[in-house]
């Protein structure tokens, strides 16, 4: 077990440069954009427009250098008549890429009982089309994973057939998964609750699993940390998916009650700590790094936009650094030798290191500023955007 190539060895400075040097985590677009709760929505100078949300990714990228991708929406980014080339240029010019793409087959009327486990054929059909054209779009603009979510299930006991619905579930993405170019990826998303509220038709990482072998080997799960039942362990979730190399991404966020869309780890770090330690002890087994798209899934109402944004990918890496000092060699020692006390504190140990200076230092060597919130702060970007965007900003001042 364990390989040299994962040897801990090494400085704290030179671990937390080493494992920071390699990590990358993806914006989503809808992050930047005007969104609220259903209740209302208070004002700040959001994006409006795909080019407002790529230059807001592109501070956040140029401030923590961590952060070249910008997760897009088809329907709400790429909507129909756009042009690729297009979109490639004004991402180029704000200093980015388009990363992973999502189709959207919740949002049309259409898909008010479901889209690929529709009993209608015919929207099925709609939805296979969409999903397709969002391959495309893929292709078109260098992105390697097209990342689905389905809305897809049913309020109340007795109204639907859930297996006919996993059926043509399966029978659906297999169609998309064979769409796929050569080095694309059909990253499969799974939610247990929310909006359907009696059954999901893609409830849980066993059913993502079985879906994704059943598309084709270029399919994978998708983890997104807000879609589990409280108190479930999502380490261990993470720990099986990585053995059976089935593992292919993140959405990162936080949540207290249910999907709440909270920066990472506002409420519990260490969980987001157990998980890069999984995988970093992976890693240091295999020898070599997982092919795991690190990607944000949050939206912010309250905080600024762009600050949440630079918080989050900070609190990322810092977790992300604590986890690289783990020391794997002596883990797997007391594990076998059943030290537990041992080997629970080589977690505590590296979860309780201070990493920010070695994080600083990091970025410094970089050429980054040492603390990239208030590098932005003092930017000028924020009071530019709410001068331009500032007129536009209504907030909604009663809810129904
Ligand atoms: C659904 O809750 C989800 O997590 C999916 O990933 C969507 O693409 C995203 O949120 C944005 O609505
Ligand atoms: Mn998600």
């Amino acid at each position: 077990m364990g390989s040299s190539a994962g040897k801990i060895s090494g400085s704290v400075e030179e671990r937390v440069a080493g494992a920071l040097s390699n990590f990358q985590i993806e914006l989503p677009s809808w992050g930047f954009a005007d969104t609220g709760t259903r209740f209302g929505k208070f004002a700040q100078p959001a994006a409006h427009t795909l080019e407002e949300k790529l230059s807001d990714a592109g501070q956040v990228h140029q401030f923590t250098g961590a952060c070249p991708t910008v997760a897009l929406h088809v329907l709400w980014d790429v909507p129909e008549g756009t042009r690729c080339p297009d979109v490639l240029k004004l991402a180029a010019r704000y200093g980015v890429r388009p990363g992973s793409i999502s189709p959207n087959v919740f949002q049309d009327q259409m898909y008010k009982y479901g889209s690929l486990s529709n009993e209608q054929e015919a929207v099925r059909r709609h939805a296979l089309a969409h999903i397709l054209d969002s391959v495309r779009i893929a292709k078109e603009l260098g992105s390697r994973d097209v990342t689905p979510w389905f809305a897809d299930g049913s309020n109340f006991p007795g109204t639907t057939s859930i297996r006919a619905r996993k059926r043509w579930m399966a029978e659906g993405l297999k169609r998309a998964h064979d769409a796929l170019g050569a080095d694309q990826r059909l990253l499969v998303e799974y939610k247990p609750f929310e909006p359907a509220f009696y059954h999901t038709d893609i409830a849980d990482w066993g059913m993502a699993l079985e879906l994704a072998r059943q598309a084709g080997p270029k399919a994978r799960v998708l983890v997104d940390t807000g879609h589990h039942y409280q108190a479930q362990n999502i380490e261990q979730i993470v720990a099986w998916l990585l053995d059976e190399e089935m593992l292919g991404g993140f959405h990162f966020n936080d949540r207290r009650y249910a999907d709440d869309d909270l920066t990472l780890g506002s409420i519990d770090p260490y969980q987001v700590f157990r998980i890069f330690a999984e995988i970093r002890y992976y890693e240091w087994e295999a020898g070599r790094r997982a092919d795991i798209a690190y990607m944000v899934d949050q939206s912010h109402n309250l905080k600024g936009k762009i600050e949440e944004m630079i918080q989050t990918v900070m609190t990322a890496q810092e977790l992300y650094a604590k986890a690289a000092l783990i020391d794997f060699e002596s883990l797997a020692k007391a594990q076998q030798e059943q030290r537990l006390i041992d080997a629970e504190n080589l977690y505590k140990d590296a979860f309780s290191t201070d990493v920010r200076p070695a994080v600083r230092a990091w970025r410094s060597a970089k050429g980054l500023a040492e603390d990239p919130l208030a590098a932005f702060r003092a930017s000028g970007y924020m009071e530019r955007i709410t001068r331009e965007r500032g007129g536009r900003a209504t907030a909604v001042s009663s809810y129904a």
